[in-house]
């Protein structure tokens, strides 16, 4: 009888308590998209929640961190998340451009800045995905050894945060640099990866600039958590570009659209708003997830702020590109889905 007693007071302490634990936990968590979606894995062609349910990240990506570091703040990304409807943000860190990770750049400060945005991203309940942007490199070997370290730290640094995905290569390019030599890389990094992140979401590039989608189905990579990236540009990626991820698609290849813009490829031209329709609906029938590039104020098509705006968040319509503007009603609209 005492002992019951006793149990019944501890669980009286213990209801009683609730409401203060419940003010304790970051308030954001269990309200967020991330909070409602929990961890993420790679089903059929696209993302699943932690119940198994379809999810749809749609998000920026930073342009280089090191250009535009002033980007990743935490008003950015509550803007964003809460105007835009965003619930992913990619960190995009060149490896051989000015300001690079392998050429000039400041490891500690690229570091630190991936580290504040994906906490940032915690905090604010979206998903992070660490991209190790080659583009001059186009051989995802040549820099092969700090990748693996790279990665091997940050997937030791987030081994328990479910919110971040890790991009592998942004864009593999250059010749001789097809499916099975991209996937050579890959086999090399992602163990190093599971190592320490066993269950998490890897993106893999794919040759030509993340466009070789549909050469992944004949020999995909033995891992049930990678999603293959496909990156278009509207206005120099048409059709046949289309009719390349849908052929992916059809064959079962889990896609994500972890870069893409509606300017042309150069990330300047004039916007094909018929093209980034019939894009618009392919990710739609597909419920692919994507990134827009890029969350900055650059000189250029591609900036989804505009150039003479000096504000690092809250920008009004106004102070969006018009690029910025046709991305944030795209997103807007999805995220009315879920
Ligand atoms: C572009 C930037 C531009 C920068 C250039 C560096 O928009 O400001 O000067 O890189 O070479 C990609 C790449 C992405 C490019 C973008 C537009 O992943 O790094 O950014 N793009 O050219 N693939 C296709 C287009």
């Amino acid at each position: 009888m005492m002992r019951l007693k006793a149990q019944l007071a501890m669980l009286l302490a213990i209801v009683l308590c609730l409401p203060g634990l419940a003010e304790d936990a970051p308030k954001t968590e269990a309200e967020t998209f991330f909070g409602r979606h929990g961890a993420l894995h790679v089903s059929g062609t696209g993302l699943a929640d932690a119940a198994g349910a379809p999810v749809q990240l749609r998000g920026v990506s930073t342009h280089g961190l090191a250009w535009f570091p002033e980007f990743v703040n935490e008003g950015a990304f509550r803007t964003i998340r809460d105007d835009w409807g965003a619930n992913a943000v990619r960190l995009a860190m060149y490896t051989c451009e000015a300001g690079g990770y392998m050429t000039d750049g400041d490891r500690d400060a690229l570091e630190a800045l991936i580290d504040k945005g994906v906490n940032l991203c915690g905090q604010l309940g979206m998903y992070a995905i660490i991209d190790w942007h080659i583009l001059s490199d186009g051989d995802p070997h040549t820099h092969a050894d700090a990748a693996e370290d790279f990665f091997r730290r940050m997937s030791a640094r987030y081994a328990d945060w479910p919110h971040v995905l890790y991009e592998l290569c942004n864009e593999p390019n250059g010749k001789g640099v097809n499916w099975p030599v991209v996937r050579d890389y890959a086999e090399r990094i992602i163990p190093v990866i599971r190592a320490n992140a066993p269950e998490a979401v890897i993106i893999c590039g794919t040759p030509d600039w993340s466009q070789d989608v549909d050469a992944v189905a004949a020999d995909p990579i033995d891992d049930a958590n990678t999603i293959y990236a496909l990156h278009f540009y509207a206005a120099s990626h048409r059709i046949a570009l289309r009719a390349r991820a849908k052929k992916a698609l059809e064959a079962g290849t889990p896609v994500f659209v972890s870069e893409f813009n509606i300017c042309d490829a150069s990330g300047g031209g004039a916007i094909d708003e018929k093209s980034a329709a019939a894009w618009r609906e392919l990710i739609g029938d597909y419920n692919l997830s994507y990134m827009a590039w890029s969350l900055s104020n650059a000189d250029e098509t591609a900036a989804l702020i505009r150039a003479d705006c000096p504000k690092t968040s809250d920008w009004t319509g106004d102070e969006l590109s018009e690029t910025g503007r046709w991305l944030r009603g795209m997103m807007r609209e999805d995220g009315e889905k879920n």
